[in-house]
């Protein structure tokens, strides 16, 4: 009953009589990644690509270079010929998607393009609800159009901001959603839509339920790579002070290339399930700050509270860190604690890098770069 009503609903169904079986098909390992331009898209194409993937990924028109986390891998081409591709593409263009699913033909599909500034969404709560939310279905129906729902296996990059709100802790594939921000709502949608695509039409898709993760790769404007880019300007000497808002949010933080890797291993199982990836641990913001100075020799004490709260270098009094309301965000998310047993279990995955060493290798990177970069460049 299933099959025939997605057989019927399914527009581009001819294109089946031309398919191998689902078994044959899946022979050949080609993935197709939305957000490969990402921290996360770049580490997921490393891993596949060194596991003989032929790798695809969907990239927005930019007036200035967004590729810059792949540049390195461009480089690698002539030892790797046409085993990486980028298509100009986007997740609010539905056209656009059904070609180049039909194009690529992938075995595995990386949905891990959105807005994915939780602040941001607030500002840009219908564009966010667009491409986070609508986005996920857009290239969940392009798969089907093209036929391939029972070929294509699909992840979708599901958050641990669908918890929000603390209902229990530590937050497992069981704890109910209760989401605090456009961006939070817009992944429920997207959450929601994958779980009903495979149970309405027999696809192995899977929500990945990621715990932050970061490294020398996050975006400039997440709170661990602004502080260890700050770290390391005010060390130089190239900055006075740091700005953040809430310092006492706590948030269970890894490190993304061992997260890319549970994405990948949620795609090789017998059937597609849910799964929680996290550390187990939580930390505030205060101590990420406390950690990331402490690397580059400076402590940092505390005084003051509320938006007067300030951070100093114990050494010299001066004041390196201050809050700023303009970071606060309408609604927060206080607490984030993730339980990854599932994951260990079923998948036989675990984080590989501590909160120290996370630090240790962001503060280190940031170092490296602030010596050299040239301000205001592309
Ligand atoms: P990034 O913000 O680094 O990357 C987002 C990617 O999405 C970029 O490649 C961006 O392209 C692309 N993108 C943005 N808008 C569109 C659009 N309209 N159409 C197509 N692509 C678009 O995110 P991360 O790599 O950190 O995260 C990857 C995914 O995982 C995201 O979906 C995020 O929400 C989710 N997630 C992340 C977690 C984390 O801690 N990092 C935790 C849990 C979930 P461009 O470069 O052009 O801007
Ligand atoms: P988050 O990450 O909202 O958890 O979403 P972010 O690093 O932006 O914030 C973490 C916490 O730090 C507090 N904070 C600040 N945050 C930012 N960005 N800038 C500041 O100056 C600042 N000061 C304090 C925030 O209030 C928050 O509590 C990330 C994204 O990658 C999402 O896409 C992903 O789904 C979740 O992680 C899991």
């Amino acid at each position: 009953m299933t099959s025939q009503l997605s057989e019927a609903a399914a527009p581009f169904a001819s294109m089946r009589g031309n398919l191998p079986s689902p078994e044959e098909y899946r022979k050949r390992k080609v993935a197709l990644i939305s957000g490969i331009t990402g921290q996360d898209g770049s580490y997921l194409t490393e891993l596949l690509l060194e596991k003989g993937y032929e790798v695809h990924g969907i990239i927005r028109r930019s007036s200035s270079f967004n590729t810059s986390r792949l540049h390195h891998l461009y480089e690698d081409q002539h030892e790797r010929p046409n085993k990486f591709k980028l298509h100009y593409g986007d997740l609010s263009d539905s056209t656009n998607l059904v070609y180049i699913i039909a194009q690529v033909q992938p075995t595995e599909v990386y949905n891990l393009g959105a807005q994915s500034h939780v602040k941001v969404s607030f500002e840009m709560a219908e564009y966010t609800g667009d491409v986070d939310g609508l986005g996920t279905l857009r290239l969940l129906d392009a798969i089907r159009t093209c036929g391939l729902e029972k070929h294509v296996r699909f992840y979708q990059a599901s958050t641990s901001e669908l918890y929000g709100k603390v209902v229990e802790t530590p937050q497992s594939e069981t704890t109910p959603f209760y989401p605090r921000s456009p961006y939070g709502v817009a992944k429920l949608y997207g959450y929601w839509i994958t779980v009903n695509y495979r149970e309405a039409y027999g696809m192995y898709a899977c929500n990945g339920i990621l715990f932050n993760h970061e490294s020398p790769r996050r975006g400039r404007t997440f709170v661990t790579r602004k502080i260890s880019r700050a770290a390391a300007d005010i060390f130089l000497g190239k900055q006075s002070c740091l700005y953040l808002g809430n310092l006492d949010a706590k948030r269970d933080w890894g490190h993304a290339r061992d997260y890319v890797e549970g994405m990948w291993l949620m795609l090789q199982q017998d059937k597609p399930e849910d799964f929680v990836l996290a550390t187990g641990e939580t930390h505030p913001v205060r101590e990420y700050v406390e950690k990331a100075f402490g690397i580059l020799g400076i402590t940092i004490k505390w005084r003051g509270s509320g938006t007067d709260e300030e951070g100093y270098d114990e050494k010299t009094g001066k004041v390196l860190v201050r809050v700023d309301p303009r970071y606060f965000r309408p609604a927060e998310v206080e607490l984030l604690l993730g339980n990854p047993a599932k994951a260990e279990r079923l998948l036989g995955w675990k984080r590989k890098v501590d909160f120290e060493s996370l630090v240790k290798e962001m503060v280190e990177a940031d170092l490296e770069a602030s010596k050299t970069r040239i301000e205001n460049q592309n």
